[in-house]
Parts: structure tokens; C-alpha cells; sequence
């Protein structure tokens, strides 16, 4: 239902628009004054448009679209008297979407609000398109994590804002282990499996202020800010815990198969530059390996 609220201190004018836009699919309330205006939207919420005269007793209609455009998500169309083109200007950069000169014709003000809909609508349906390709372009799909495009970005802004803050940051990299047997034995959708799995344990172990990424093919990092080495172990544990007591199951077999991965640890240092930090945490993962696998190196 579109809701339209129209403001104006002419009596016959308010209720001649309110009966005239008071159509099918339109929920049309009118009031007299800005500030009536403003009590409207506070009490019954939100409207689509509001449809305001400039002139009014106390507070004006370019106040009143001041305040509109300031606090709600609702287009507005001003409607005045005074032809001179200054009004309309002033309309337009105080954030109205259309203005109407009075006396307008009913079928000229139910074109306008109808085009000043219609953008609206594209606006939305823009914004909404826009949010979700940005979560795509973020987002890895097999595991649902980030990728690790954003995990280029992420580190970036974490490595800047310790410089500025100087609060430990750790990052955590997690390989899981003879993952191309488990491929090559089980199949590779069984394979695919494991990581699903792997993203949900990885974001019911993090923190709120932590976030994690599938880096490669079976590789994930962590980023934890606000943490230090010691306290990002605490998150690998429980990963790997979590990992114990999941049971994996590849279609065929009847015991289950265990899952394990090796775990770098490392906390961000003074000045150093990004690729060495991660390449520190390869490093310490790369040890976990060496030392037989399911292991955490910090
Ligand atoms: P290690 O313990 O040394 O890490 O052994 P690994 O077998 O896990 O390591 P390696 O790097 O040799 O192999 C990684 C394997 O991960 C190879 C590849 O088939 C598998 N892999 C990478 N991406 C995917 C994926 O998206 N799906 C599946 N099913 N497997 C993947
Ligand atoms: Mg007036
Ligand atoms: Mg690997
Ligand atoms: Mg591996």
C-alpha cells in the first residue's frame, strides 16, 4: 500500500487532494500544518510522499522538507502558489523530487506523484541490487564466508588501524590436512562437503568483531582484532574441538572420517608490511604441518 500525506493550511484544497488521491493501492491522510505533519509521521510511521504546500501558518513547507528528507526514507512534492522560478530551484535543492504550481489540475498532480513513484521504485529496486552485489562480490559461495578478496581488503584497514590504535591484531590461518586424499578417496563433492562444514564450525567459533575468509581452495583465515596471540589460540582450540566432534560421513562408508587441520597463529607487529604478516601466519602453519598435521603453532 502506498501511503501519501498531504500538508496544506487550505481546508478545500487538503480534502479535494486527499479525496482525489485516495485511489486503489493509495492510503491517502492529510493535515494542515507542518507540524501536524511531523506528529503524523511520528505517530502512524513512515509514508511514501508527502505532498506539502510552501506557505503555511508557522513552520514552512521547505522546513518541513528539511526535516522530512532528514529523518525519513519519503519523497516530497511541493506545492505552492508563488510561480517565481526561485521557489522551484529551492525546492529541488532542499531535497524535494517535483513541485507543482497552484492551482494545479488533478490529473497534472496524479502524473507527477506517479513519475515521482516510479523513481522511487527504481531507486529501491537499484539500492537492493546494489547491497546484494556487493555481498556477491564479497562473499565466497561454497562456504559462505568471505573471499579472500575481502580479506586483502580487511587486513589492509586492520594493519592501518593498528598503526593508529596500537591494539594486538592476530590472524589465524587454518589448513585442513590431506585434503586431496579425502578428494581423491571420497570424491570431490564429498570434498565440498567438508568445506560447507568447515565454514559453519569456523563462524560459530568467532567472536563478534572477528571475521573469516576461505582463502584458497582449503585454506581459511581469521582476522582478529583487538586480540593477541594467546587469545586467538583460544579460538583455534575450539575450532579444533568442534572439528573432533563433528563426524564426517562421505556417502559409502560407515565409520566416520576424521577431519584435522594445521593452524598458524600470528599477531600483526609494528611497521611490518602486510605480506609479511600473513606470510608469518604461512609460516607457522606450515609448521603444524611439519610437526604431523592437527596441530596449532603460534
Ligand atoms: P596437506 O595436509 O599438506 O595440506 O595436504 P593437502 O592434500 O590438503 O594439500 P594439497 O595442497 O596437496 O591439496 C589441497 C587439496 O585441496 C587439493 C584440491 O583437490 C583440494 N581442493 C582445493 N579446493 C577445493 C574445492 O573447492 N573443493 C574440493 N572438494 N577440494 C578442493
Ligand atoms: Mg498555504
Ligand atoms: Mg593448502
Ligand atoms: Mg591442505
Amino acid at each position: 500500500m502506498t501511503r501519501i500525506l498531504v500538508v496544506d493550511d487550505d481546508n478545500a484544497i487538503r480534502s479535494a487532494m486527499e479525496a482525489y488521491i485516495n485511489m486503489d493501492g493509495f492510503q491517502t491522510a492529510s493535515v494542515a500544518s507542518a507540524e501536524e505533519a511531523i506528529e503524523h509521521l511520528q505517530t502512524f510511521g513512515p509514508v511514501d510522499v508527502v505532498i506539502t504546500d510552501i506557505m503555511m501558518e508557522g513552520m514552512s513547507g521547505l522546513e518541513l522538507t528539511d526535516y522530512i528528507r532528514n529523518n525519513y526514507d519519503t519523497d516530497v512534492i511541493i506545492m505552492t502558489g508563488y510561480s517565481a522560478e526561485y521557489s522551484y530551484e529551492e525546492a529541488i535543492r532542499r531535497g524535494a523530487s517535483d513541485i507543482l504550481f497552484k492551482p494545479a489540475r488533478f490529473e497534472e498532480i496524479l502524473l507527477r506523484l506517479k513519475r515521482v513513484l516510479r523513481e522511487r521504485k527504481l531507486t529501491h529496486e537499484r539500492e537492493v541490487m546494489l547491497a546484494k552485489l556487493q555481498e556477491l562480490s564479497i562473499t565466497d559461495e561454497l562456504t559462505g564466508l568471505y573471499n579472500s578478496r575481502h580479506f586483502h581488503a580487511r587486513i589492509a584497514k586492520e594493519a592501518e588501524r593498528f598503526r593508529r590504535n596500537h591494539h594486538p591484531l592476530s590472524l589465524l590461518l587454518l589448513d585442513i590436512d590431506h585434503f586431496k586424499t579425502y578428494n581423491d578417496t571420497y570424491g570431490h563433492l564429498e570434498g565440498d562437503q567438508v568445506l560447507m562444514r568447515m565454514g559453519d564450525i569456523i563462524r560459530n567459533s568467532l567472536r563478534s568483531m572477528d571475521s573469516a575468509y576461505r582463502y584458497g581452495g582449503e585454506e581459511f583465515t581469521i582476522l582478529l582484532p583487538e586480540t593477541d596471540a594467546e587469545e586467538a589460540l583460544v579460538v583455534a582450540h575450539r575450532i579444533q574441538e568442534s572439528l573432533l566432534s563433528a563426524q564426517f560421513f562421505p556417502a559409502g562408508t560407515s565409520e566416520p572420517v576424521p577431519i584435522t587441520v594445521s593452524v598458524g597463529i600470528t599477531e600483526y607487529m609494528e611497521e611490518e608490511a602486510v605480506v609479511t604478516f600473513i606470510q608469518r601466519a604461512d609460516m607457522a602453519m606450515y609448521c603444524s604441518k611439519n610437526n604431523g598435521r592437527n596441530q596449532i603453532t603460534s
